[in-house]
């Protein structure tokens, strides 16, 4: 076994590696940019090095500078983690040159699966089964055209370097052909510099089902089963769990053999996924799926595997590329019960999934045990970045059965608690515990079919939160002026609303969302509170602030017990499942806020303006879309907040933008 090996990633996987390192006996080198610098996995690591600014290309993609500190550090292997450099071979045959270790495959196979076409030339020689369709080197439109109405519409055409659903088009008819050709090609070529394409069957109903394969260099190779990934957005997968519902024990043999076939084909060595598109327009059968592409890593769902398996997989690459045997034979290796993954993500699904970057003032994961898992490579106070992906953590569960495994997710989820950047947490519940989902119902086009049950609009604040809210100000109030006061028990200390001739009240204006509420308060005899709302609501409320920041209250007769984060004039109310933001209006600084909520639209983050979609005095109506920015690789609408006129465009397609910049000048109504 190695006796110190470098970590070539940050975040989550980087602290996953370090975690198992550690159990070996392995020292690990952790490396990191400026912005992470007081990041967790530098913390958990026994020495780390600096190797560049926050931006990924003068840092994490710095294939010679890592080199270079493995070399200083006397690392004797670099574990790449996914993303980043994990499947560049490059970097693989550098390593070998400067005498490290890859803890990966070698250079041949990472090559052998960089090229679609190539790939399902090798996998059909190996008897891997392919989608119907051409993968030729012949790209002439003409004789493509001839294959496409050959191998019968729908047909998909695909860029041969393409990823991530870049390149793809769906064609439906003849006539559509040649225009959709040009476009994979153009897309092909602007992204990845290759504008060769392939042709296949376009599968109507599919489902995205991969077994994780493992070899070692004694030519042994055997598979851990499938996961099932068929829920995502965007091709970003957004739960992953293992095994794959309604999985027939035949067709898992079958896509495991393949799938060792395909590792065997191309002389692999270490962790691997071999992806799977399987048909399910007639259900899941033995004979309809076809290889898609290998991953030639550790992926981020590798956790389920590893629950319904017992084994680290990790373990397993440390003791593989250490050249040892693989731990077990195919057959030692079972599945027990299910395990789901969740990826908790700071964006906003009410804004079209806008990654939400800020400090995280308050993380409060689920509690861990032998169901529940957290793999994350953030703490609270740190923060989310415009420089890396917004993944908060995974949140892995497991038990006996999937129904018992999605009501521990519910759970789980539930318990999270996280102020400070926006989440997707409701959604994802609103995921683990949708009737469908349950049922097993599953292929890629989930989301967008049950999107109204998914993402609901946003609800506003009912007579319990605002009751919640008016008493976390109540409360934290008396505690600053007792905090204050020399003498905490003279009556200029209290916090009552006491008036001359009067019992004590007072008002308060709240912000949520677009709504202004105004609660009465009436301070009582004994401490408690009496919260008037809207629509003649009325709740007595008391409670105590603790010190890890939940609030414990009591409304009229209910006990409640929640988390509570205070960002500036922002309430953050933290109960099972739901976060509830209000905006507590200083009515003496009143205009403040007028300013933020109407008028100016501002980047949500540094980027560039890729379209402006509307001219100066254009009437828009609320929602309606204005500008696209792309940041962080992603695309983001700027739509308008409610109707009104457009009275000035600050910027035109092409500019870059800053954090905050002012983009839109909306005159709106009322
Ligand atoms: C397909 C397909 C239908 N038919 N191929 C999308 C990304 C790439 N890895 C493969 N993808 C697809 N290939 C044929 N012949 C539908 C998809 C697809 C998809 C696949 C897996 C998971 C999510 C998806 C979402 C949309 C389309």
């Amino acid at each position: 076994m190695f006796r110190k090996i470098l970590i070539a990633n940050r975040g989550e996987i980087a602290c996953r590696v370090i975690r198992t390192a550690r159990r070996l006996g392995v020292a690990t080198v952790a490396v990191y940019s400026d912005a992470d610098a007081g990041a967790r996995h530098v913390a958990l690591a026994d020495e780390a090095v600096r190797i560049g600014p926050a931006p990924v290309r003068e840092s994490y993609l710095r294939a010679e500078t890592i080199i270079e500190a493995a070399r200083a550090t006397g690392a004797e292997a670099v574990h790449p983690g996914y993303g980043f450099l994990s499947e560049n071979a490059e970097f693989a045959e550098a390593l070998a040159a400067a005498g490290l270790s890859f803890i990966g495959p070698p250079a041949s196979a990472i090559r052998a699966m960089g090229l679609k076409g190539a790939a399902k030339a090798l996998m059909q020689q190996a008897s891997v089964p392919v989608v119907p369709g051409y993968h030729g080197d012949n790209q002439d439109a003409d004789f493509l055209l001839g294959e496409a109405a050959r191998i019968g519409w729908p047909v998909l055409i695909k860029a041969v370097a393409g990823g991530g659903g870049k390149g793809m088009r769906r064609v439906d008819k003849a006539t559509d052909f040649k225009a959709a050709l040009a476009g994979a090609q153009r897309e092909g070529a602007n992204a990845f510099g290759n504008d060769r394409v392939l042709l296949e069957k376009y599968l109507i109903k599919p489902r995205h089902i991969e077994i994780q394969v493992f070899a070692d260099s004694q030519g042994n190779a055997v598979h851990l089963f499938e996961r099932d990934c068929s829920v995502q957005r965007r091709h970003q997968k957004v739960l992953e769990e293992a095994p794959a519902p309604g999985m027939p024990a035949e067709m898992r043999r079958a896509m495991g053999e393949a799938a060792v076939n395909a590792a065997k084909a191309i002389g692999y060595v270490g962790a691997g996924t071999v992806e799977f598109i399987a048909d399910v327009s007639d259900g899941l059968k033995p004979d309809r799926f076809y290889f898609m592409e290998m991953n030639t890593r550790l992926q981020v769902e590798h956790p389920v595997t590893e629950m319904i398996t017992g084994q680290d997989l990790v373990e397993w690459q440390l003791r593989v590329a250490a050249g040892a045997p693989l731990p077990l034979r195919q057959d030692d290796l079972r599945i027990d019960g299910h395990a789901v993954e969740a990826r908790i993500y700071a964006e906003d699904p009410n804004r079209n999934f806008l990654p939400s970057v800020g400090k995280l003032h308050r993380l409060r994961p689920p509690v861990e045990g032998p169901h529940v898992r957290v793999d994350t490579g953030v703490r609270e106070g740190d923060s989310v970045t415009p420089f890396y992906d917004p993944m908060i953590a995974k949140l892995i569960v497991w038990d006996v059965d999937r129904g018992a495994a999605l009501r521990r997710m519910g759970q789980a989820l539930a318990e999270y608690q996280i102020a400070g950047v926006t989440t997707n947490t409701a959604f994802l519940i609103a995921l683990a515990g949708h009737p469908a989902f349950a049922a097993g119902d599953l292929d890629t086009g989930f989301i967008e079919r049950f999107h109204a049950d998914l993402i609901p609009p946003r609800e506003g604040a009912d007579a319990t939160a605002l009751a919640l809210a008016a008493l976390a100000v109540v409360l934290q109030r008396r505690r600053e002026v007792q905090v204050a006061a020399s003498d905490p028990w003279s009556p200029w200390a209290q916090v009552n609303g006491w008036r001359l001739n009067d019992q004590g009240y007072d008002e308060l204006l709240f912000r949520d969302g677009e709504r202004d509420i105004t609660l009465r308060l009436d301070y009582l005899a004994d401490g408690a509170i009496q919260v008037h709302g809207p629509q003649g609501s009325s709740l007595r409320a008391e409670g105590a602030l603790c010190a890890d920041g939940s609030l414990e209250a009591v409304l009229d007769e209910r006990r409640l017990k929640l988390g509570i984060a205070r960002l500036g004039a922002d309430i953050v109310l933290l109960r099972p499942g739901s976060v509830q933001k209000l905006t507590l209006v200083d009515p003496r600084a009143a205009g403040d806020l007028d300013e933020a909520g109407g008028g100016a639209l501002t980047a949500p983050m540094p980027g560039k303006v890729v379209q402006v979609l509307v001219a100066e005095g254009a009437m828009v109506e609320k929602g309606q879309a204005l500008m696209v920015l792309e940041a962080m690789k992603m695309e983001h609408t700027i739509a308008a907040p409610a109707r009104g006129k457009v009275a000035k465009l600050h910027f035109n397609a092409g500019d870059q933008v800053g954090d905050g910049a002012t983009l839109i000048a909306l005159e709106t109504e009322g």
